[in-house]
Order: C-alpha cells, then sequence, then structure tokens
C-alpha cells in the first residue's frame, strides 16, 4: 500500500459567508493537489467545515433553528462553493459527523490515559466572541481588553487542562532541526521567536456542558464537551481512520471499519492562512506527540487578503464576492488571479482594476490570443493538419517545464505561473517576429510557415499541460481546440514533439473573451 501525498486546508467556520480568503487557501490546496497528481503521485485532498461552538450554537438559536439543521443548510452552500471553485477534493469533512466525533473521542481517552490532561479550577476572564480564555497579559496598558476580544465576561469554572509546557523544548528542538516544517521562513522564525520568548501554558481542553451544548462530548467526563480546537485540529488525523489509514487506528486503538485502507498519514502540507499558525504549530504538534503520531511534513502559510488596501469585512460591506468574479469572468480566470498576484507567504491586496488588467494582459491578450492565432492560423493556411515536426521553440518550452516541475514540486505556485508565461510571451514574440500571415502569401516560404506553424500548435499544447493545475478548464479547451481526445492532466505530456503530423485540430475558439472595461 503505497502512501499518497495527503494535502489539506483548515476547515471553515460553517456560520460565515465564503469569502476571498478562503476561497484562496482552498485553491491553493487544490492546485497543489492537480499538480501532484499530474506529476504522477496519488493525492488525497481533504477540506471541509468546523461546525462546533458557541457562535454556531447562538447562531442556531437566533434563528429557532436545532444547530444540526443549522449547520445542514450551510453546509449544502458551502460544498456547492467548492464546487463553484473547480476543487478536486476526495473528501469534505464536517465536525458533526459521526466519524469525525469517534476519533476526537478515541484521542481524548487516548491522552487522558496516558496522563497528558488534568483538571483544575480556572478563575479569570473569558471572551465569549473569541472562545478562549484570557490572561493578564491580554490586557491593555489602560487596564482594560482590546474591543476585538468582545465581552470579556469573568469566570470560574472547572475545566480539563493539556499540559503543553512539557513538550516546550522538544517542539522547538525538532522546528530547529526540521527547517522545512514551517513555510514560509519568516513564519517558522515568528514561531521560534513565540517558543524562546514565552513558557508555553497548558491549554485549556474542555467547556462546561452547561456553558456550551454545541461539542463533542468528554469521553470520560459527561459534563463537559471539547473545546473547539481541540475537535477541529483533529480533522487531519478522523479522515485518514474513516479511510482506514493503518497508522491513525494504530495510534488510536481502533480498528478499520473502511474495506479499503489508505495510507494518508503523516500529511504532506497542511495550508492554512496567518492568523492560525500557532494552533498549528504549536498545539497540533504536541497533540500528535502525545498520540505517539508522526508529525505533517509541511505547515505552509499564506497570507491575509484585504481590498483596497482595507481589511476585508462584511459590516463595512468591504468584501469581495467570489462567487460572483467567477459568474462573470469564469473560474479559471479567479483562480489564475489570485495565486499569480499573491504569492504564497505575504498580504495581498484585491483591486477590481488589478484584477481587470491581469485578464486583459496576460488572459485575453496573453494566452489566449497566442492560442487563438496559432490555431487560426493552422486551420486557415493548412486546413487544419498539423504539418511535419520542427523544434525551433523546444528549447524554450523544455526550460518552462523544467522550471515549472521544480516550482510545483516546491509549492512556488506564483514562481510556476511566471515561468509558464514566459513561454506564452516568448511565443507571441515568435509569431510577430516570423510573421507567418505573411508567409502565407508566398508559396516559395511554404516549408517555413509549416515550420512556424508546428512550433506554435506544439507550444499551444505544451501550454495546456503546464497550465493544467492552475487553470483546468481551459487546458480541457486548448486540448479540444487541437482535437486531442485525453486530458492534459499528465506532466510527462508536456515533453516537446508529442504533437503529430498529419493530425486535424478541432475548432479554434476564443479562450478569454475581451471584455470592454
Ligand atoms: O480559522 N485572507 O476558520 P475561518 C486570506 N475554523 N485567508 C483568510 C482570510 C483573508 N482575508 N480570512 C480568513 C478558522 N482566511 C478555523 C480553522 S483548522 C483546523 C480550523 C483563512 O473560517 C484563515 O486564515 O475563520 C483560515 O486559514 C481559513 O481562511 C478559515 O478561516
Amino acid at each position: 500500500m503505497n502512501k499518497r501525498f495527503y494535502i489539506t486546508t483548515a476547515i471553515d467556520y460553517v456560520n460565515g459567508r465564503p469569502h476571498l480568503g478562503h476561497a484562496y487557501e482552498k485553491i491553493i490546496a487544490d492546485v497543489i493537489a492537480r499538480a501532484r497528481r499530474s506529476l504522477g503521485q496519488e493525492v488525497f485532498f481533504l477540506t471541509g467545515l468546523d461546525e462546533h461552538g458557541q457562535k454556531v450554537q447562538q447562531a442556531a438559536v437566533t434563528e429557532k433553528k436545532s444547530p444540526q439543521v443549522y449547520c445542514d443548510e450551510l453546509a449544502a452552500e458551502w460544498k456547492a462553493f467548492a464546487q463553484k471553485l473547480g476543487l478536486t477534493n476526495n473528501d469534505f469533512v464536517r465536525t458533526t459527523e459521526p466519524r469525525h466525533k469517534e476519533t476526537v473521542q478515541a484521542c481524548l481517552t487516548r491522552a487522558n490515559d496516558a496522563g497528558h490532561f488534568y483538571r483544575k479550577t480556572y478563575s479569570g476572564f473569558y471572551s465569549t466572541r473569541e472562545e478562549t480564555f484570557l490572561t493578564e497579559k491580554d490586557r491593555l496598558p489602560d487596564g482594560t481588553f482590546d474591543p476585538a476580544w468582545g465581552e470579556v465576561v469573568e469566570l470560574k469554572e472547572d475545566n480539563y487542562f493539556f499540559k503543553l509546557g512539557d513538550h516546550q523544548q522538544w517542539l522547538m528542538d525538532y522546528i530547529g532541526q526540521n527547517p522545512n516544517f514551517i513555510a514560509p521562513d519568516y513564519r517558522r522564525n515568528e514561531v521560534l521567536g513565540f517558543l524562546k520568548s514565552s513558557t508555553l501554558e497548558d491549554l485549556c481542553i474542555s467547556r462546561p456542558v452547561s456553558r456550551l451544548g454545541w461539542g463533542i462530548p468528554i469521553p470520560f467526563d459527561p459534563g463537559y464537551v471539547t473545546y473547539v480546537w481541540f475537535d477541529a485540529l483533529v480533522n487531519y488525523i478522523s479522515i485518514p481512520a474513516a479511510q482506514g489509514d493503518p497508522t491513525v487506528l494504530a495510534a488510536i486503538g481502533k480498528n478499520s471499519q473502511s474495506t479499503e485502507q489508505t495510507s494518508l498519514w503523516p500529511a504532506d502540507v497542511h495550508v492554512i492562512g496567518k492568523d492560525i499558525l500557532k494552533f498549528h504549530a504549536v498545539y497540533w504538534p504536541i497533540m500528535l506527540k502525545a498520540l505517539g503520531l508522526p508529525l505533517p511534513k509541511q505547515i505552509l502559510v499564506h497570507g491575509w487578503w484585504q481590498k483596497d488596501g482595507q481589511r476585508i469585512s462584511k459590516s463595512t460591506g468591504n468584501v469581495v464576492d467570489p462567487i460572483a468574479v467567477i459568474d462573470e469572468w469564469g473560474v479559471d480566470a479567479f483562480r489564475f488571479y489570485v495565486l499569480r498576484e499573491l504569492d504564497i507567504g505575504p498580504d495581498g491586496n484585491w483591486t477590481d482594476g488589478g484584477f481587470r488588467a491581469r485578464y486583459s494582459a496576460e488572459l485575453a491578450n496573453g494566452l489566449g490570443n497566442l492560442v487563438n492565432r496559432s490555431l487560426s492560423m493552422l486551420k486557415r493556411y493548412r486546413d487544419g493538419i498539423v504539418p511535419a515536426k520542427s523544434d525551433e521553440l523546444a528549447g524554450e518550452a523544455a526550460k518552462a517545464l523544467n522550471e515549472t516541475r521544480s516550482n510545483l514540486e516546491q509549492n512556488q505556485l506564483q514562481a510556476a505561473l511566471q515561468s509558464i508565461q514566459a513561454l506564452v510571451t516568448r511565443a507571441n514574440q515568435y509569431v510577430d517576429q516570423t510573421a507567418p500571415f505573411k508567409l502565407a502569401k508566398d508559396p516559395a516560404q511554404a516549408k517555413r510557415l509549416d515550420e512556424v506553424l508546428y512550433n506554435l500548435a506544439e507550444t499551444c499544447r505544451v501550454l495546456a499541460v503546464l497550465y493544467q493545475p492552475f487553470l483546468p478548464g481551459t487546458a480541457a479547451k486548448i486540448y479540444d481546440q487541437l482535437g486531442l481526445g485525453a486530458a492534459p492532466d499528465k506532466f510527462s505530456e508536456a515533453a516537446w514533439g508529442k504533437l503529430q503530423p498529419g493530425h486535424k485540430i478541432g475548432e479554434p475558439a476564443p479562450l478569454f473573451p475581451r471584455k470592454d472595461v
């Protein structure tokens, strides 16, 4: 049984509406998943929803619905959203599903039996909005708490705590010895800095049922439910357990209920946003260590989008609605823009003008124009029949292929797009330099025209394969217009010279209609 390349995203809070940030993260993961498949790996891509907690409970009460009905309705919208983005996830986890809850409870039992938890009385301040306990360190200089915490209440209650502090030195050593564990580098340094400068406080992992009913019951104390993060993070192993992953099943002491065994754990990449870095790079590794499980290979941390230089916010109306953009411009244009504009790491800024400018310059006039004029000329001058092979652009195509492969293997998606675009630019230049429309007027230049037309058609084919993880619909259209039956989803097909002389291409049609803007 081969271990599959296992990639996950953060699971979104079900009670928000899908926005640009959610879409961006899921597209990053989808492109990596598709790229790995194209490179010949077996992939398992997981995304889903985080459905427990106080906010969901409150929202359901406000709408006079049971929390489960409320979640079920919203989950349908989120699943439709995943489809709209063209995601190729292999599973979709909802934390209210029995298969997830069982694993959370098994993990709690294991960790408790191994002595990782203790119960103590907590008294102090609690932020209801963020569902978290606050300490003196969270106070502002004037003694109050930041309004971002929402209502802060004083509490005195018994809870279960997870001994994080015992593992601080181990975690620092691990991060130090595994430079690729947290990417990009500056996020790794941020975690190391935090671990070096502060002592980890033990993590409260429970909430009394009397205060929060909408959660997973703690198996060894029915008076409590699990704190949301201990529930949410476990999705990364609960789905492998449900898929029969032997490593996870052995760690939680369960037998496979699935007929098939799929080896997934450890995850290869957890794609997450910068705000949840501490949960993934500090709490999660320690939870895994307590369960005797290996750590994920990489936590890949992306930045946050703003719109017009301001925080995206429902209350101020400063939002980008991915569905509206996709309906107007197509899903590939949306996928292209977010990955081309923003590297994985820094924060980005969406402007409608910036989106239109890239659409027009890079998609309509760049790739779209190249494919359309190349195939239209082949159709017009050679009746759509591919002429004899020629390899004038083979060197440039090979360069794009090698650079793209290397970038994809390192999850450098923006750099991969730049390498591919360099080939588009070169091929458009080649059209201008060789002027096939002039060659066509001179019968003595027939052989030269054949060469040019072959180079252009073959470059379009190579581009379809290279772009496929990013622009799956467009890549399929290019193959279709080339009259090629198979899907352009195998990277090895990007090798030069696979387009056969004598083959008849299909009908050219614009890929990215120009818009008057
Ligand atoms: O944090 N730009 O859920 P969530 C880019 N349920 N990314 C953004 C963003 C923005 N403006 N806003 C949010 C949660 N995100 C938890 C996760 S994982 C076990 C549990 C990203 O719906 C954010 O950084 O608030 C996170 O990675 C993801 O969207 C889900 O955020």
